[in-house]
């Protein structure tokens, strides 16, 4: 027994000598970086006006804005929105720097005003900041319900809603039609099944899934616009423009709405005495795990409604524009669509119904894909980053409490990294070089579900219902724009940038056989 007592006694010596050499270092170390920290200066940017800063200034096309300003303070520059410092990102390299070097640093969203609210008191994944309650959610969302198994089952759902587009459109074939509005339809049809089955069906699931939509584009919007609140911290508690009013407002609709969806899922599984079920959605695994055994998983109420509302805002609006965004591209230009359909009759043939399985073979719609996400990136800012730290990048000073920009809209037309940046070419993804940049953000030339840890969850499944669509309804009809119109492809920006005017065009059946247009 003496030998530890002694040997603990050397230790302390030792311990004693090593702590004060690295108090020693540390300090030494600090004053350097402090030092340093003090003369590395803010990148440079526009001038501002006292108190309003560049606000008077900003154009409404935000992301076109900042990449005209990045021409004259390069790929990393600093502007003030009212009070608020925000850093827009230009290059793939500071970009790099941010979401990969220091990636734990910047791994915060930057929560905009009203965001409190809508995440039952930020309970969501999208605003939580990082940390133990974000990564449990991370691995809920991904782990356990977006899966490659999950996902592969979840054939089903999406199959059921694109046939009934495909019959719905067949039925008023020859006639100029909305075409988002049934994009929206299908992607919000297939969401909600994914995430909490056919609960809403029936006449008044129809009534209410109409005002879901509604419900989910107002917050888009409220969260898309620059706020007072955001930009001035100091009057936030005020809500003088009613975000966080209009946000209660919503979030109470939608409170009402899952709380039915909720208890009759309990109901139905009490009765069906908590067997296994062959496709589970996402509001089975999360019941399963906000009861379940496992202390890890400490999912609450108000975790498992966050949840179901961020996956819902998330996947729709984006998807859908997206897909918009890629049937617009290709009216502008028939020989594309003409393309596409040779594939489709080699692939599938014209008296075929397309499957999920037959995606890995259609490589121009792929290509079509991969452009659209080039060229009209959903979240053209991405979701606003902010450093956990103060921090440098590219050789610039960023305090605490700023706002990352990361204008991937920028980059990915930026001419000196994409030959005729603006022109929608499918081809290009068919080059050796291009053809080695995939969606996961492992290139900072081409990252629209951004990088990193805050990546998009739903990459996987926002790709198959981009493919799954665009494949579906090009294979099932030709599109025409109606007579003496013309096509335009005016923006209108928000959190999302959508299609200023919709797109109205015409769906003519093309398969061999009318029974190839059944639901
Ligand atoms: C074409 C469609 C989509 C695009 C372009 C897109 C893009 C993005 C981007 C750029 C981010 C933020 C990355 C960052 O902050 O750096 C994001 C985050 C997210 N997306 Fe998507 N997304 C799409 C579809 C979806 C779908 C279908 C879902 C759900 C099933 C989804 C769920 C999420 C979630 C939960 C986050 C937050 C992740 C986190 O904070 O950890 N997205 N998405
Ligand atoms: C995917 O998630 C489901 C349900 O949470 C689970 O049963 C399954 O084992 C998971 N699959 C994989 C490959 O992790
Ligand atoms: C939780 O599980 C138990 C049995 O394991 C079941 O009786 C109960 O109804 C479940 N509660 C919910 C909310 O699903
Ligand atoms: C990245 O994405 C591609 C497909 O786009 C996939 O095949 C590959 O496995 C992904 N890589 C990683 C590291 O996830
Ligand atoms: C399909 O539509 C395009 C116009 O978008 C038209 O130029 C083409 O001739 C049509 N093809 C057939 C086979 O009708
Ligand atoms: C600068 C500005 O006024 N932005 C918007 C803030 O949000 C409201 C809606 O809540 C908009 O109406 C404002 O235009």
């Amino acid at each position: 027994m003496a030998l530890p007592t002694l040997s603990l006694e050397s230790n302390q010596n030792a311990v004693l000598a090593f702590s004060f050499f690295i108090v020693v270092v540390s300090f030494v170390s600090w004053m350097i970086k402090k030092s340093g920290k003090g003369n590395l200066p803010l990148p440079p940017g526009p001038r501002g006006l006292p108190i309003v800063g560049n606000l008077l200034f900003l154009e409404p096309d935000l992301h076109r804005y900042f990449a005209k300003l990045a021409e004259t303070y390069g790929p990393i520059m600093k502007l003030k929105l009212g009070t608020k410092l925000c850093i827009v990102l230009n290059s793939p390299s500071v970009v790099k720097e941010v979401l990969k070097d220091q990636d734990t640093t910047f791994a915060n969203h930057d929560a905009l005003a009203g965001v409190e609210i809508i995440t039952y008191g930020g309970n969501d994944i999208v605003w939580s900041p990082y940390g133990a309650q974000w990564r449990m959610l991370r691995k809920v969302c991904v782990h356990d319900f977006l899966n490659n198994t999950n996902l592969e089952a979840g054939r089903a759902f999406r199959r059921t809603e694109v046939r009934r587009t495909i019959n719905k459109l067949y039925g008023i074939a020859g006639t100029p039609i909305n075409v988002g509005e049934y994009i929206t339809q299908t992607i919000f049809n297939t969401m909600t099944s994914t995430l909490w089955g056919g609960t809403l069906r029936g006449d008044e699931g129809t009534t209410i899934a109409a005002e879901f939509q509604k419900v989910l584009g107002e917050i888009v919007d409220l969260l898309g616009k620059p706020n007072f609140s955001d930009l001035y911290p100091i009057i936030a508690p005020f809500d003088v423009q009613g975000t966080r009013r209009k946000m209660k407002r919503l979030l109470s609709w939608f409170d009402r709405i899952f709380n039915t969806i909720v208890s009759q899922r309990v109901e139905i599984n009490k009765a069906a005495g908590g067997g296994d079920k062959e496709t589970k959605d996402f509001l089975d695994i999360l019941l399963q795990l906000h009861n379940g055994s496992d202390p890890k998983a400490q999912l609450t109420m108000s975790h498992v409604k966050a949840l179901l509302l961020d996956l819902a805002v998330g996947g729709t609006e984006t998807t859908s524009t997206t897909t918009e965004w890629a049937m617009s591209e290709m009216l502008m230009k028939p020989e594309l669509i003409k393309k596409a359909q040779e594939e489709l009759d080699s692939v599938v043939g014209k008296d075929n119904i397309l499957q999920e399985s037959h995606l890995p073979q259609l490589r121009y719609i792929e290509g079509i894909a991969r452009e659209v996400l080039r060229m009209h990136p959903g979240l053209p800012l991405l979701i606003p980053h902010c450093p956990s730290v103060p921090a440098t990048v590219g050789g610039y000073h960023i305090p605490l409490g700023a706002r990352i920009f990361v204008n991937v809209w920028a980059i990915q037309r930026d001419p000196s990294l994409w030959e005729n940046p603006n022109e929608f070419m499918p081809e290009r993804w068919f080059t050796a070089n291009n053809g080695k940049l995939d969606l996961n953000g492992s290139d900072f030339r081409y990252f629209p579900f951004g990088s990193g840890r805050r990546i998009c969850a739903g990459l996987n499944l926002a790709e198959r219902m981009l493919t799954i669509i665009l494949a579906s309804f090009f294979h099932s009809f030709n599109w025409s724009l109606p007579e003496g119109t013309k096509l335009e492809l005016g923006e209108k920006f928000g959190l999302v940038v959508k299609k200023r005017n919709p797109l109205v065009a015409i769906p003519t059946p093309r398969l061999s056989n009318p029974e190839l247009y059944a639901a």
